[in-house]
């Protein structure tokens, strides 16, 4: 086991709950703090109450657990944000202020940030959108984690803080539920297959986006933490692509095993901020920097997905 202590922010949410597992795996239970701003049940290891936009707080805890790397995945997601920009401006930066600097201040081993594929706008390359591209989001989710890439970069030039961080497109698990993306359909998709009742997609049937499957997005968060430092050209993010899909495309795979699976489409407002983000993504700089590569196509995840609903 490695011997380095580990605070999780937002360890309740979609990719915080199934990374804190994997991370006690690799760390040991007691090397890795879950936090999030409820009490969270149903850990192996310790927990904190935290609201990352305390900066004492979160200094204490990192002091308490002599924590030496943080993993920040609390965000406000690109639907949800658009409800109320300013706040979700606030909290998506507030929060990263204030863990780029304890790094810096304390000179933690290693910070994880994530962004995400909505750094991307229309004017964009849609199709294998490259690593080094225009970056005019259109939602405030976006705008923040431009902002976020760039204060990463800063930091680590700077100061030497060694933040890590990839360009999340939508993730799907069976593990935890998604909370305000425009990508969560993909999830809730599966979770009415299972319970053969019809889904209602919030998006048009035509709708291609990138997706990755929780496993492979695990895996390649970690091995991204773990490559060595030198191999690292990339210190905003790094794009990180699985597979790419339409809802009727996710709806046949679906099929293959449910056969009278139905959907139906209305699209609301999210469809404004999917027409906006690329269709596919060109990740060959994780590929070639960290020796990246997604082992789930489409099929292979509904399988797995599936399989896993079923159980539960
Ligand atoms: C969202 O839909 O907002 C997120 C993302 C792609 O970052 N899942």
């Amino acid at each position: 086991m490695k011997q380095d202590n580990i605070l999780i922010i937002g360890a309740g949410g979609q990719i915080g709950a199934v990374l804190t597992e994997a991370l006690r795996d690799v760390y040991g239970d007691d090397h890795v703090v879950a936090s999030d701003l409820k009490p969270l049940d149903n850990q192996s290891g310790p927990t904190e109450v935290l609201n990352a936009l305390d900066g004492e707080a979160l200094e204490a805890i990192v002091k308490k657990w002599r924590i030496n790397q943080i993993y920040h995945l609390a965000a406000i997601l690109s639907a949800t944000g658009e409800k109320d920009p300013m706040w979700a401006w606030n909290i998506n930066m507030t929060s990263l202020f204030n863990v780029l600097e304890i790094a810096r201040q304390r000179s933690l081993n290693k910070v994880y940030y994530p962004s995400s594929i909505a750094v991307f706008g229309q004017e964009a390359h849609h199709q294998n959108t490259p690593q080094y591209e225009v970056l005019i989001p259109e939602t405030v989710y976006g705008i923040s984690k431009v902002a976020g890439e760039n204060w990463a970069n800063y930091y680590y030039r700077r100061y030497g803080v060694d933040v890590r961080s990839v360009r999340y497109p939508g993730i799907i698990g069976y593990q935890s539920m998604p909370g305000g993306g425009t990508t969560d359909y993909a999830v809730e998709i599966y979770h009415y297959a299972i319970q053969q009742k019809n889904f209602e997609c919030f998006l048009r049937a035509d709708t291609r986006l990138p997706m990755l499957y929780m496993p492979d997005a695990i895996r390649g968060t970690l091995e991204l933490m773990e490559a060595p430092a030198n191999r690292l050209s990339v210190r905003t993010s790094y794009n990180l692509a699985g597979m790419s899909f339409t809802p009727e495309e996710v709806a046949e795979s679906i099929r293959k095993l449910m056969p009278n699976f139905k959907i139906s489409y209305k699209p609301d407002f999210r469809q404004a901020i999917a027409d906006s983000w690329p269709a596919s993504i060109d990740d060959s700089a994780a590929r070639h920097d960290w020796n990246w590569r997604p082992e789930y196509d489409l099929d292979a995840m509904t399988k797995d997905m599936l399989h896993h609903l079923a159980m539960t």
